[in-house]
């Protein structure tokens, strides 16, 4: 906080606009998830847990060999996923495939798995917090 305001402080004595606001909001992140394939733990998630907060997108990107999707296990009641419940299997090297934090994710938390390899253990969980501000 300190340091916030000592930088804020020193723009503010070259008379840039931005020295008078307060901080400005926060913007949406892109989290970027892995689906990776090592020894010796084997494939799964990278990392295994993320916390977002709303209008974020989580990532995930195929980083295998193996086909991988994303198929939510675990919800909040009132979580109202639609198609993203059941996301498209990645299959090549690179290939994304985007989760957009939006109001059918209310803050909770989020368990989901990699459909085919659920057996091997290749899950993860989303936190979804309130709207910090
Ligand atoms: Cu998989």
């Amino acid at each position: 906080m300190s340091r916030l305001a000592f930088v804020g402080a020193w723009i503010g004595c070259f008379g840039s606009p931005m020295g008078a606001q307060s901080a400005p909001p926060a913007r949406p992140s892109v989290i970027v998830v892995r689906m990776v394939e090592r020894v010796p733990y084997g494939i799964g998630f990278d990392p295994v847990r993320v916390t977002v907060q709303p209008g974020d997108t989580v990532r995930f990107v195929q980083a295998g060999r193996m086909p991988h999707n994303v198929e939510f296990r675990s919800v909040p009641a009132t979580a109202d996923l639609g198609e993203a419940r059941f996301g498209p299997t990645l299959v090549s090297v690179g290939q994304t495939y985007d989760v957009i934090i939006d109001r059918g994710f209310p803050p909770g938390k989020y368990v989901y798995v990699c459909t085919p390899h659920e057996v091997l253990g290749m899950a993860g969980i989303i936190y979804v917090q309130e709207r910090s501000r």
